[in-house]
């Protein structure tokens, strides 16, 4: 199981050699054939290896990071030096100057997962700095909790895409519905319905209207509109303005299930701010006409309709407006738990949302408590270590940034996650000592003072499974470990001995001992369930076994049905047009109710007269983030070895750009070199460049290098969503793009660092 689909793998001579999808998927991902030949790629971190420039001066702030060479170590050695440091920052500073945030997709595996075993092993050192919330739902999770009450049911338990290609009469996605997302879901996938859904729907005579910079943001039939990127919100703002004045409001629905509309009605008539929210007002902030926009209103009053925000609306600026005002125009619509109407939120940006959950929970490696109460939202990373003890907003809180000492991270990769690479890069010069576990040398490996070779998903057995997936997989190991890579849990477990922990860490288990106790544990739920789940050893012969799923859901069908007894856990029970709480925090970047907020990185606003482009950094549909970057999906698509840009070709020809030309994007920022191709399906001003092309300075040396591969975050801003969430925001920045005619720099960045091995004179 990989996070992009179930396959069987082939392997030979410690190397996977070709991969075939689960035979029950309707659509697998193309993304599965990246696993061929990455066992042994020469990427992979092949023993422990410390930085020598922290093996010779110790621990301490370095701008040599990502620089230096390394040096390799034994295994003893390492446990030896990593539980020492672990020691002296305990003990001299407290688990507080820990930052063990780490976040990152690692792999799937509910026993294996990188990040469940680091949590783990943190909390019983005596805790750590953790971080909340996601880079994926970095706004989402924190405003949709107080509007409506709930962030991951608003996923799991989204409206089925059966119900939708059954009943819905209209389709309007925000973000349309990328097929290349629904590829992957964390955890891992059997099936992918989300193609054949959306033909079933437009078979029966439903209609779909794409609202996007990307034409192939949806596939097939569909009307395509392509507003100016980030001004969805004022869109959703005028059709709700048309439903005002044509008389469209479903006025019992607002008032049996939501509270504070009539200061929004307020806002979007002009009382407030003498601005009215109209069509013509809004077409002159995102390029539709007004007509267009009129039109569709009156369509969404006719018929059952399905409103759609994918996530990308609030990896931005403001981002918590847009799932917020997506939620308020369903409501005004009063289709919000009918089937096939009201609001859906990531359906095309995860194969979750129209996913059957299943009833029970999932096999947990437990984690305990942490100690340490102190904690970031996980996109305020730089922020922390180049400020400790600044004061900063969030969500309703003053909080204040700890003084981090050693940062340790395991399944995730910050050069493929954070903003700003170069501001990065100078808060990775700050702490004392940074830890990296990872199977490859990443570019966040490369800037670890130690570094601790994993091993992938496919060296071990593990159990595998989802919330919205009907199947437990035996995920079994494809090939013996790499090289001198370890488990990470055989690294936690030696270094939990090494301090003391070691028993209540490991509980006594060996891996195969884990899986079967997590088995067991999961299989009680399905039996007191009324459900069948063979003995462990059945079910690892057999393969997986079947769950029971909760088909046909509706999104919030129950409130619906007895707003009393089903009542949201919100402030007021209902959906929260107007927060009284948001409201009183009083900011100026999130109000309390949805409104429309210039952002800085916009074709709009004045920074796009020195950068006229508008860069979409959008999920890469070749791979997942960076992971298996090298690999043949991946590799198929660049240019002259660089992530591909795609251009519309008046903006190219102007510029004396053709398909295939190695191109320079930059702002004031950075820069990358990517490859140019030119695509007619979006609007002239904008381009779109995928995240996870592996970070690939020119020069290691200086953190604002340019990049010679293609990697967005070296563009993009390390800005917060606003002070409610500091959300990350990614998606948009703001670039100019001229040919680069110079001679073509290597690519390097699969190239493993300098690796030394000790000789006995320098050995201390
Ligand atoms: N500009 C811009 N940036 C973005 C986004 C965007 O839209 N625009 N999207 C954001 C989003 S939504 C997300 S979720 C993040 C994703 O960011 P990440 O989740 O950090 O990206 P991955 O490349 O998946 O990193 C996973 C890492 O785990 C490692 N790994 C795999 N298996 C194991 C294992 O068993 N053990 C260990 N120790 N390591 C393992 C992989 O080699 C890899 O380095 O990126 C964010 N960044
Ligand atoms: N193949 C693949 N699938 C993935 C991932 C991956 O790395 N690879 N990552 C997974 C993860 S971790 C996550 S969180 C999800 C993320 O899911 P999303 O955040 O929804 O995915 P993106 O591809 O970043 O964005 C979706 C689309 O939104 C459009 N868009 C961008 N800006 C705007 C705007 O201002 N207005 C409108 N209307 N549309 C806009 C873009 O054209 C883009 O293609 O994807 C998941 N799926
Ligand atoms: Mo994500």
């Amino acid at each position: 199981m990989a996070h992009w689909g179930m396959f069987e793998a082939e392997s030979d001579g410690g190397e996977v050699v070709a991969v075939r999808p689960f035979a029950g998927d309707a659509d697998p991902s193309p993304i599965l054939a990246n696993a061929v030949g990455s066992v042994r790629h020469r990427s992979r971190v092949g023993g422990p290896a410390v930085r020598r420039g922290w093996l010779e001066q110790g621990p301490g702030p370095s701008d040599r990071r990502g620089a230096d060479e390394f040096v390799a170590v034994s295994w003893d050695e390492l446990t030896e030096l990593l539980a020492g440091e672990l020691r002296r920052v305990v003990d001299t500073h407290g688990n507080r100057a820990i930052y063990g945030g780490s976040y990152g997709w690692s792999s799937p595996g509910r026993f294996h997962h990188a990040q469940s075993q680091v949590h783990r092993f943190l909390k019983m050192l005596g805790g750590y700095t953790r971080s909340e919330n996601s880079y994926s739902l970095g706004a989402t999770s924190v405003i949709m909790p107080r509007v409506m009450g709930t962030h991951w049911k608003l996923f799991s338990r989204s409206t089925n895409w059966d119900v939708i290609a059954r009943e819905t009469d209209l389709m309007v996605c925000f973000g349309g519905v990328p097929l290349k997302n629904t590829a992957v879901n964390d955890g891992g996938t059997s099936n992918h319905p989300t193609r054949g859904a959306l033909d079933a729907l437009r078979d029966r005579g439903g209609e779909i209207v794409s609202i996007s910079p990307l034409r192939d943001d949806m596939h097939g039939r569909a009307q395509w509109l392509a507003p100016r990127p980030g001004t969805d919100v004022a869109i959703m703002l005028a059709l709700c303005h048309v439903l005002v004045t044509d008389d469209l409001v479903d006025r019992a629905f607002l008032d049996r299930y939501t509270v504070g509309y009539d200061k929004f009605e307020d806002y979007l008539l002009g009382r407030t701010d003498g601005v009215v929210k109209d069509p013509a007002w809004a077409a002159a902030l995102s390029g539709l006409p007004a007509d267009t926009i009129a039109d569709l209103a009156r369509r969404m009053a006719a018929g059952r309709t399905l409103v759609t925000v994918t996530w990308s609306l609030q990896r931005v600026r403001h981002g918590e407006q847009a799932p917020w005002a997506g939620l308020t125009l369903a409501a005004m619509l009063g289709q919000i738990g009918l089937p096939g109407g009201g609001f859906g939120h990531g359906y095309g940006s995860m194969n979750e949302p129209g996913l059957a959950p299943v009833p029970y929970p999932l096999p947990t490696l437990f984690q305990g408590e942490n100690p340490v109460p102190d904690s970031i939202p996980v996109a305020a990373i730089s922020d922390l270590l180049l400020n400790p003890g600044r004061e900063y907003d969030y969500n309703g809180e003053r909080r204040t940034f700890p003084d981090i000492r050693l940062v340790y991270w395991a399944g995730g990769n910050p050069f493929h996650h954070h903003q700003d690479l170069g501001r990065l890069r100078r808060a990775l010069a700050r702490p004392d000592t940074i830890v990296v576990h990872d199977p490859y040398w990443t570019p966040m490996a490369r800037h670890a003072d130690i570094v601790v070779p994993s091993t992938t998903a496919l060296e071990r057995d593990d159990l595998a499974c989802a919330r919205n997936d009907p199947l437990l997989v035996a995920m079994q190991a494809a090939t013996p470990r790499f090289a001198d890579a370890r488990d990470d849990y055989d690294t936690f477990s030696a270094l939990a001995y090494r301090l003391g922990f070691g028993d209540r860490f490991t509980e006594g288990r060996t891996s195969a001992e884990w899986l079967a106790h997590l088995y067991e544990q999961w299989r009680r739920f399905v039996l007191a369930d009324g459900g069948v789940a063979p003995e462990f050893d059945e079910f690892w012969a057999r393969g997986h076994v079947a769950m029971r799923t909760e088909d046909d859901l509706t999104l919030l069908e129950d409130f619906r049905a007895d707003p009393e007894r089903n009542a949201l856990r919100t402030p007021s029970g209902r959906i929260e047009i107007f927060s009284a709480d948001i409201d009183g925090f009083g900011y100026d970047d999130c109000g309390g109710h949805p409104a429309w907020y210039e952002p800085e990185e916009w074709l709009g606003g004045e920074r796009a007269q020195s950068f006229p482009l508008h860069l979409i950094a959008n999920q890469p549909r070749t791979r997942l983030h960076s992971q298996l970057d090298h690999g043949a999906t991946s590799q198929a698509s660049k240019i002259e070895g660089r992530e591909p840009i795609r251009m519309h070709p008046a903006a190219a020809s102007a510029r004396g750009i053709a398909t295939g030309d190695v191109v320079r994007v930059f702002n004031d920022r950075g820069a990358c070199l990517a490859g140019a191709l030119l695509d007619d399906g979006m609007l002239p001003d904008v381009v779109q460049l995928s995240t996870g092309a592996w970070y690939d300075p020119i020069d290691p040396a200086d953190p604002n290098s340019l990049c010679v591969h293609g990697n967005p975050n070296v563009l993009t801003p390390d800005v917060g969503t606003s002070k409610l969430a500091r959300g990350s925001t990614g998606q948009h920045v703001l670039v100019q793009i001229e040919r680069f005619d110079g001679p073509v720099p290597p690519i390097r960045a699969y190239d493993p660092p300098v690796v030394r091995t000790r000789s006995t004179s320098d050995r201390r």
